[in-house]
């Protein structure tokens, strides 16, 4: 795989997993990799349905040992719930692109790091999406297909401009590599918009088909909370689409299955304005029907007409109530401006600050206030907006040590199968069975990372 075609080749080395637990988890795989191999030999003493339980945590369990684990958190949530602008308020940047009608098509990952190590965010679209891109844009850029982009414009005003670029000379797809957040949210809209194009124009062709092996791009973002950059891997939020109402029914749920399916841990964002219909349903039944920890924020509180919705916390696990198109307004004002970033581009966050601050009467405000003034102001609404309330409860005690948090999920995956009381009863395991020296080993590990993981609030099992 060449450089630029590998998101992990810019994200900034980190310390691995401690040694010890890294040569405890080699030993692990090679006692997984034994029972594998013994399955089905006669005599073999495994409880019933260990290896069909087993063989898909043996690529995370290969992986473990490096020391370097990625620990996942979707975002899911209904269209327009406010997923993007939530991420954006947690990286205090306007990066994920984001507006009224419907917008994010693709899952998009973003892995934040210390401000110290990359001054300026990078967007890795991998070779296999460029090149479905590429093709998707040529398809569309047919003569034959020219009556039906026409026509999908008509119905979506806000693809008109990805309707513009099919018909420049030379059709290209996006760029492997992007630096800086504007030109990154730029390169974003464009994926999205495209492939909402060929989700609209060529419904009738086997685009479905294509789309979900379609790699999501990914996002490392420096952050202002995160002072030291993450130890034992990375923490990877992912923004997903949700069920879409401008789609026909279903047409992005396996893209949210996958990243569902793929993630450690669930973040559900509902909407305070809109609660309790079928795409708030949709989406719940999804994140609640796997096992996985699920933690809820109710977005849009500011909109909420009803107190009573705004305060209302879900019944699914933890959660906190956010305001984050405020958050975000409030963060792009307090984040420092990295050298060099030119004094309008700060002036222009003041601006969008005070819009949400003060709607009616802004622009007298931008008058009289001092940028001291207007700094404390924001302070303020950042405290209010319930994003720093996200960010100490579920997010930063996760992005210190995201190795250490994966690993407590692998371990726990691997009791339900590696448990010896599970074996089938009237057949007693010999003390060397595989699947016994398995269980010990992942209790050894437990026991170890439980001890030099004291002061972080998981849970080993
Ligand atoms: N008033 C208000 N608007 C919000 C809030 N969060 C998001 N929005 C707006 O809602 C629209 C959709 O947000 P977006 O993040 O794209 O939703 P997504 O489809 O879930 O990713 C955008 O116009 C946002 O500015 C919020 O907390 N309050
Ligand atoms: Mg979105």
């Amino acid at each position: 795989m060449s450089e630029t075609a590998n998101p992990r080749a810019v994200r900034p080395r980190v310390m691995p997993l401690p040694h010890d637990l890294c040569w405890m988890l080699s030993s692990l795989h090679t006692a997984a990799a034994k029972v594998l191999a013994s399955a089905g030999a006669a005599g073999a003493t495994s409880p019933a349905g260990t290896p069909d339980r087993l063989r898909p945590l043996l690529p995370e369990l290969s992986e473990a040992p490096s020391g370097r684990l990625d620990y996942r958190i979707a975002v899911v949530a209904p269209m327009k719930a406010g997923k993007s602008t939530l991420l954006n308020a947690v990286l205090s940047r306007e990066l994920l692109p984001s507006r009224g009608p419907a917008m994010t098509v693709l899952p998009t990952c973003v892995v934040p790091v210390a401000a110290e190590s990359v001054p300026e965010p990078v967007l890795t679209v991998p070779g296999s999406t460029i090149e479905g891109v590429t093709a998707l844009a040529h398809r569309l850029a047919r003569p034959g297909h020219r009556p039906a982009v026409a026509t999908a414009v008509r119905r979506h005003p806000q693809l008109a401009a990805a309707e513009a670029r099919l018909s420049g000379t030379g059709v290209a797809g996006p760029p492997h590599r992007t630096v800086g957040t504007r030109a990154i949210r730029a390169v974003l809209a464009e994926v999205n918009d495209l492939l909402r194009l060929a989700l609209t124009a060529l419904a009738h062709e086997d685009v479905l088909v294509q789309l979900p092996s379609l790699q999501p791009p990914e996002v490392v973002v420096p952050v202002p909370w995160m002072v030291t950059d993450p130890a034992g891997g990375w923490l990877v939020l992912v923004d997903t689409p949700g069920p879409d109402e401008e789609l026909p029914p279903g047409m992005l749920d396996r893209f949210v299955r996958q990243e569902i399916h793929r993630a450690h841990e669930l973040l559900l964002v509902t909407d305070a304005t809109r609660r309790d219909n079928e795409a708030e349903h949709t989406v719940t039944r999804m994140a609640t029907s796997v096992q996985k920890p699920v933690f809820t924020v109710v977005n849009r509180v500011d909109l909420a007409d009803d107190p009573r919705n705004a305060s209302s916390t879900p019944s699914q696990g933890s959660g906190v109530r956010t305001a984050a198109r405020q958050g975000l307004a409030a963060a792009s004002v307090l984040r420092r401006p990295p050298d060099g970033e030119r004094r309008h581009e700060a002036s222009a966050a003041e601006r969008a600050f005070l819009r949400t601050a003060f709607p009616l009467d802004w622009e007298h405000h931008a008058d009289v206030l001092s940028g001291a003034e207007i700094r404390n102001l924001a302070r303020r609404q950042w405290e209010q907006s319930g994003v720093p309330a996200l960010l100490d409860q579920l997010i930063t005690v996760r992005a210190r040590n995201p190795g250490a948090w994966a690993l407590a999920d692998l371990l726990s995956r691997i009791a339900s199968v590696g448990d010896p009381a599970a074996a089938v009863s009237g057949r007693p395991l010999a003390p060397r069975d595989g699947i016994t020296v398995l269980a010990s080993r992942r209790q050894q590990l437990v026991e170890r990372a439980r001890s030099l993981y004291v002061r972080t609030p998981i849970t080993w099992r």
